[in-house]
């Protein structure tokens, strides 16, 4: 197949490209990329070389590059997003126009041109918290953040040219992703580097809110089978079975690293800070699939990656990050 995919210079678009390129030897695919500032070149920088691999940088927002890149595409999957939830608490307005309207607009493409496949890659955030059973796909949609919102706002729109234009959309919610590549806003590398570097780790509230954790390897596995066997019009959840609170993770962080507890710094939480996700991925596991990897092998994996990759993380900590990081946590502390 030839694939057009979006956000593929970020954290599991660039994970979803390397495991494309290894598991199907006779795909193309295409990266186009805005390269905001959780778009990193050297995400892909070993898939340079390969003759399969083409990187154009644009905006999902740009209808005119969006045609140049969707025209010879046989499937359209969309990474591309705002994607921190604390950022959209500073600047919803960003979210809006890349989630729910680049969404549009790459779903006029996969309109235009017949595309077999619109993939568009969501998240377990849209059905809100939940104190009891995990969600199913007919769940209502209770979103807490500008984030969550405008990605319901993309999946709306994605059922809605489904319906309408007969496009082949499969839309796919994940719960939250950890691995190689992430940018060190998100919890699990913020605290692996701080760690590292003996500096606080700021653990929001009480430091119990629930997450169901998904190693990004099997994320990218969970959409590769969706695309080749989902059926369209029909949504995906991909959970992790790997329910743990924000404090155990740190607990295992700190514990991996062999640093002290002494570094935990309890902060003012974040305003409609949803206390669990639970993803019921009966559905998916009916397609075949199942996530493989084991939640502390995969967290160690992960430890030892930032570990021996300090020449990655380095440059990201000492630029566009550190002004965020000092209005983030100069807020919250
Ligand atoms: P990320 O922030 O690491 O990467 C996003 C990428 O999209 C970056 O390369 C960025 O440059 C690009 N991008 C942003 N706006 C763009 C635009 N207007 N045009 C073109 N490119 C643009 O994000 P991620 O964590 O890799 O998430 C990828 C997708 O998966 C998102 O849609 C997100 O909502 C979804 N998701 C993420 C998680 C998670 O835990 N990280 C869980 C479930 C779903
Ligand atoms: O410094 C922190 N301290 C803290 O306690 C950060 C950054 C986070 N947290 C808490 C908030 C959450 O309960 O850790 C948990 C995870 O936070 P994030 O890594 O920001 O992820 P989350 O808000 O759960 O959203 C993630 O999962 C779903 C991704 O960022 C989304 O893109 C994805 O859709």
């Amino acid at each position: 197949m030839r694939l057009l995919v979006t956000g593929g210079c970020g954290f599991i678009g660039s994970n979803f490209i390397r495991h494309i390129l290894h598991a199907h030897p006779d795909d193309r695919v295409t990266n186009l990329d805005k390269l905001t500032y959780a778009g990193n070149p050297e995400n892909v920088r070993d898939l340079e070389r390969d003759s399969r691999y083409a990187f154009i940088r644009g905006d999902i927002c740009d209808p005119e590059i969006v045609d140049r890149a969707a025209k010879d595409a046989d499937a359209i999957i969309n990474f591309a997003a705002e994607t921190h939830v604390d950022r959209s608490l500073l600047d919803p307005g960003a979210f809006i126009k890349t989630d729910v309207d680049g969404t549009r607009i790459l779903l006029e493409a996969a309109r235009r041109y017949g595309h077999q496949r619109y993939i568009q890659i969501s998240t377990d955030e849209v059905y809100g918290s939940t104190a009891g059973a995990p969600f199913v796909e007919t769940d209502l949609l209770h979103p807490s953040s500008p984030y969550a919102a405008s990605k319901a706002g993309g999946d709306l729109m994605a059922l809605a040219y489904a319906a309408t234009y007969g496009v082949p959309v499969i839309i796919t919610r994940a719960s939250n992703n950890f691995g190689p590549y992430q940018y060190p806003e998100k919890l699990i590398p913020l605290f692996i580097t701080n760690a590292i570097d003996d500096q606080p780790l700021p653990l929001y509230g009480d430091g119990l809110n629930v997450r169901d954790w998904l190693a990004v390897e099997d994320h990218c596995e969970a959409v590769d089978v969706v695309l080749r066997k989902g059926t369209i019009g029909e949504i995906y959840n991909v959970g992790g079975g790997n329910e743990r609170n924000n404090l155990e993770i740190t607990e295992m962080i700190l514990r991996g690293l062999n640093k002290p507890k002494s570094l935990i710094k309890p902060v003012a939480d974040r305003p409609g800070h949803d206390r669990r996700y639970a993803l019921n991925a009966d559905k998916l596991a009916a397609l075949g699939f199942r996530p493989r990897r084991r939640f502390d092998d995969a967290l160690r994996a992960t430890i030892d990656w930032y570990r021996t990759h300090e020449s990655w993380w380095r440059p990201i900590k000492s630029g566009e990050f550190r002004a965020y990081y000092e209005t983030q946590y100069g807020q919250r502390s």
